[in-house]
């Protein structure tokens, strides 16, 4: 009996170890003696190209053209570009802007991408991205190369160099093999080789898999962990048991100029306040995403420390003075694949497509199509997160939406509004919208008027938010920052790590944190 559980518990003790191949200190498939043991456990243990699941490495197998590059570009501490559709698409797009290959040599319809790389083009990409400024001669270097013949002119340069410096080395027989497959091994050998000429691999610049999901560190009211999936019935958004739930909470500003606004203080101190919701608001234009890529990590960021708080969180494509959103669909759809991919298993996650169309469009003519393209996108990697979508006129007319509903599951519109400006017209719009059957989500409102100052109008306000109440619709209020507008939540000179008390918010925050769990 005894001696049975103790091999239960060894069994189980060995499994562990398996499940932890980067933890563990010898993969089952690569011998203490063998030439690459330290090679790969270095690699392995920087997180540049890790083992399976199951504690091997495969050093055997081939590495295919993805693979390769993703590793060389982490030594590299390349960032991927946006991207869609192969997992590798971003990584694969920066290595040819950098000029690491030749578009002719891998295209990108993405076909070659999971064929083993060819040796010739992994030296060539490990020596352009890792040691540029070596050179090969090619009297002494071409020498040791038995089958010289068999490499393509194109990589002369970078093979001689990589012999010239011990990069590579031939096999037994002196072959180079240039057109075959390069092991996994041989890949390690080739890229610390590589990436030792100067100073060693960088630490990996972007976290191996999509982020893991983040435990929250305490469980918000209202929030993520009591609520989990949301899914809309009806018109009404409701958890996952299919009971409403009302989520409250707070916008970012731009996150271009207020993103310090987004940590982990601030959002916790959000939480304490009593709001289940954050809205990363992450502009296009005016400095943002698009004439600035980082941007993304900025959102991103932002997004991971909502999840951790566990609040729920608007990932918003911020258009304003881009106002057609189909000038960029393509790069939405792409930035919405690349956020679905990362967040499709994480809960929390509400994608807004278009925050405010405006200007010379119409909602049949532009945001509708627009909105089925990036809707196709996120649905290709997310069949089930809510998708918020925005209407003409600064997200106003849902009305028109609601005559012309997009088709699918867990579609919300989005109706934006200011109480110093708009009132009880745009009130009715939304009882219209309801009443077609179309679910609304006030995705972004203000105290003050349409453009950020004025007021404040609190009684407006109080009105705007008991009709949202009896509907059990859900807002954001536009913004947490400390920017000298009424809208504003919070006074100038607000700690953007949080921990605020009453005379940190403006007379529009106190109001508006005074509303995060009522339900008057
Ligand atoms: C929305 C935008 C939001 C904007 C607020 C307030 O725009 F979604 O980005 O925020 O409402 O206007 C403001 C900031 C300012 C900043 C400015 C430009 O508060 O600090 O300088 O963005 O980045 C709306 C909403 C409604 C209407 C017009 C605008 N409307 N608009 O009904 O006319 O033109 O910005």
């Amino acid at each position: 009996m005894l001696r049975k559980a103790l091999a239960l518990a060894l069994a189980l003790l060995c499994q562990l170890t398996l499940l932890a191949p980067q933890s563990c200190a010898a993969y089952t498939d690569v011998p203490q003696n063998a030439w690459y043991h330290d090679m790969v456990n270095q690699m392995s243990q920087t997180g540049l190209l890790s083992g399976y699941q199951d504690g091997s490495f495969r050093p055997d197998n081939p590495i295919t053209a993805a693979e390769f590059t993703t590793v060389t570009a982490r030594a590299a501490g390349l960032s991927p570009g946006a991207s869609s559709g192969h997992w590798a698409a971003g990584i694969m797009q920066a290595a040819l802007e950098k000029g690491w290959y030749d578009w002719d040599e891998l295209p990108p319809t993405g076909e070659q991408y999971d064929q083993p790389i060819p040796r010739q083009l992994a030296a060539k990409i490990a020596m352009k991205a890792l040691a540029p400024d070596v050179w090969g001669d090619y009297n002494t270097q071409s020498q040791k190369i038995q089958d010289f013949a068999a490499l393509e002119g194109r990589y002369y340069e970078p093979v001689l160099a990589a012999y010239q410096a011990g990069v590579l080395q031939g096999d037994d027989d002196g072959n180079f093999r240039p057109k075959e497959g390069l092991s996994r091994a041989e890949a390690c050998a080739v890229v610390l080789r590589a990436a030792n000429l100067s100073g060693g691999p960088k630490a990996p610049a972007q976290p191996e898999q999509p982020a893991a999901p983040v435990q929250p560190v305490q469980p918000c009211k209202g929030g993520v962990s009591e609520n989990g999936r949301l899914q809309v019935i009806g018109t009404q958004l409701c958890n996952k048991n299919g009971q409403p739930v009302t989520l409250r909470g707070m916008s970012s500003h731009g996150m271009q100029w207020y993103g310090q606004f987004a940590s982990a203080g601030a959002l916790a101190s959000l939480k304490e306040w009593g709001a289940n919701l954050f809205r990363v608001a992450m502009y296009t234009g005016e400095g943002g995403y698009l004439s600035d890529s980082s941007l993304k990590e900025k959102a991103f960021a932002a997004v991971d420390a909502a999840v951790q708080q566990d609040l729920y969180v608007i990932l918003d494509w911020h258009i304003l003075s881009d106002g057609n959103p189909m000038d960029h669909a393509e790069q939405a759809a792409e930035f919405f694949t690349e956020a679905a991919q990362r967040y499709r298993d994480t809960p929390n996650i509400l994608y807004e497509i278009c925050n405010e169309p405006n200007g010379n469009v119409s909602w049949s003519g532009q945001v509708k199509p627009y909105a089925q393209q990036v809707i196709a996108a996120i649905r290709a990697q997310d069949p089930k997160g809510v998708i918020l979508v925005g209407s003409p006129t600064w997200s106003q007319d849902v009305h028109l939406a609601a005559q012309d509903p997009l088709e699918g599951e867990n579609i919300m519109y989005t109706l934006h509004f200011y109480a110093g400006t708009h009132g009880q017209q745009l009130r009715d719009r939304i009882d219209q919208a309801l009443a077609l059957g179309a679910p609304i989500f006030v995705s972004e409102w203000g105290t003050s008027r349409a453009d950020g100052g004025g007021g404040v109008y609190l009684e407006e306000s109080k009105t705007w938010l008991d009709f949202l109440d009896q509907r059990s619709v859900s807002w954001c209020n536009w913004s947490l920052c400390d920017k000298g507008e009424t809208s504003a939540a919070l006074n100038p000179g607000a700690n953007p790590a949080g921990g605020w008390s009453e005379q940190d918010l403006s007379a529009s925050g106190r109001f508006v944190f005074s509303r995060f769990s009522s339900s008057n």
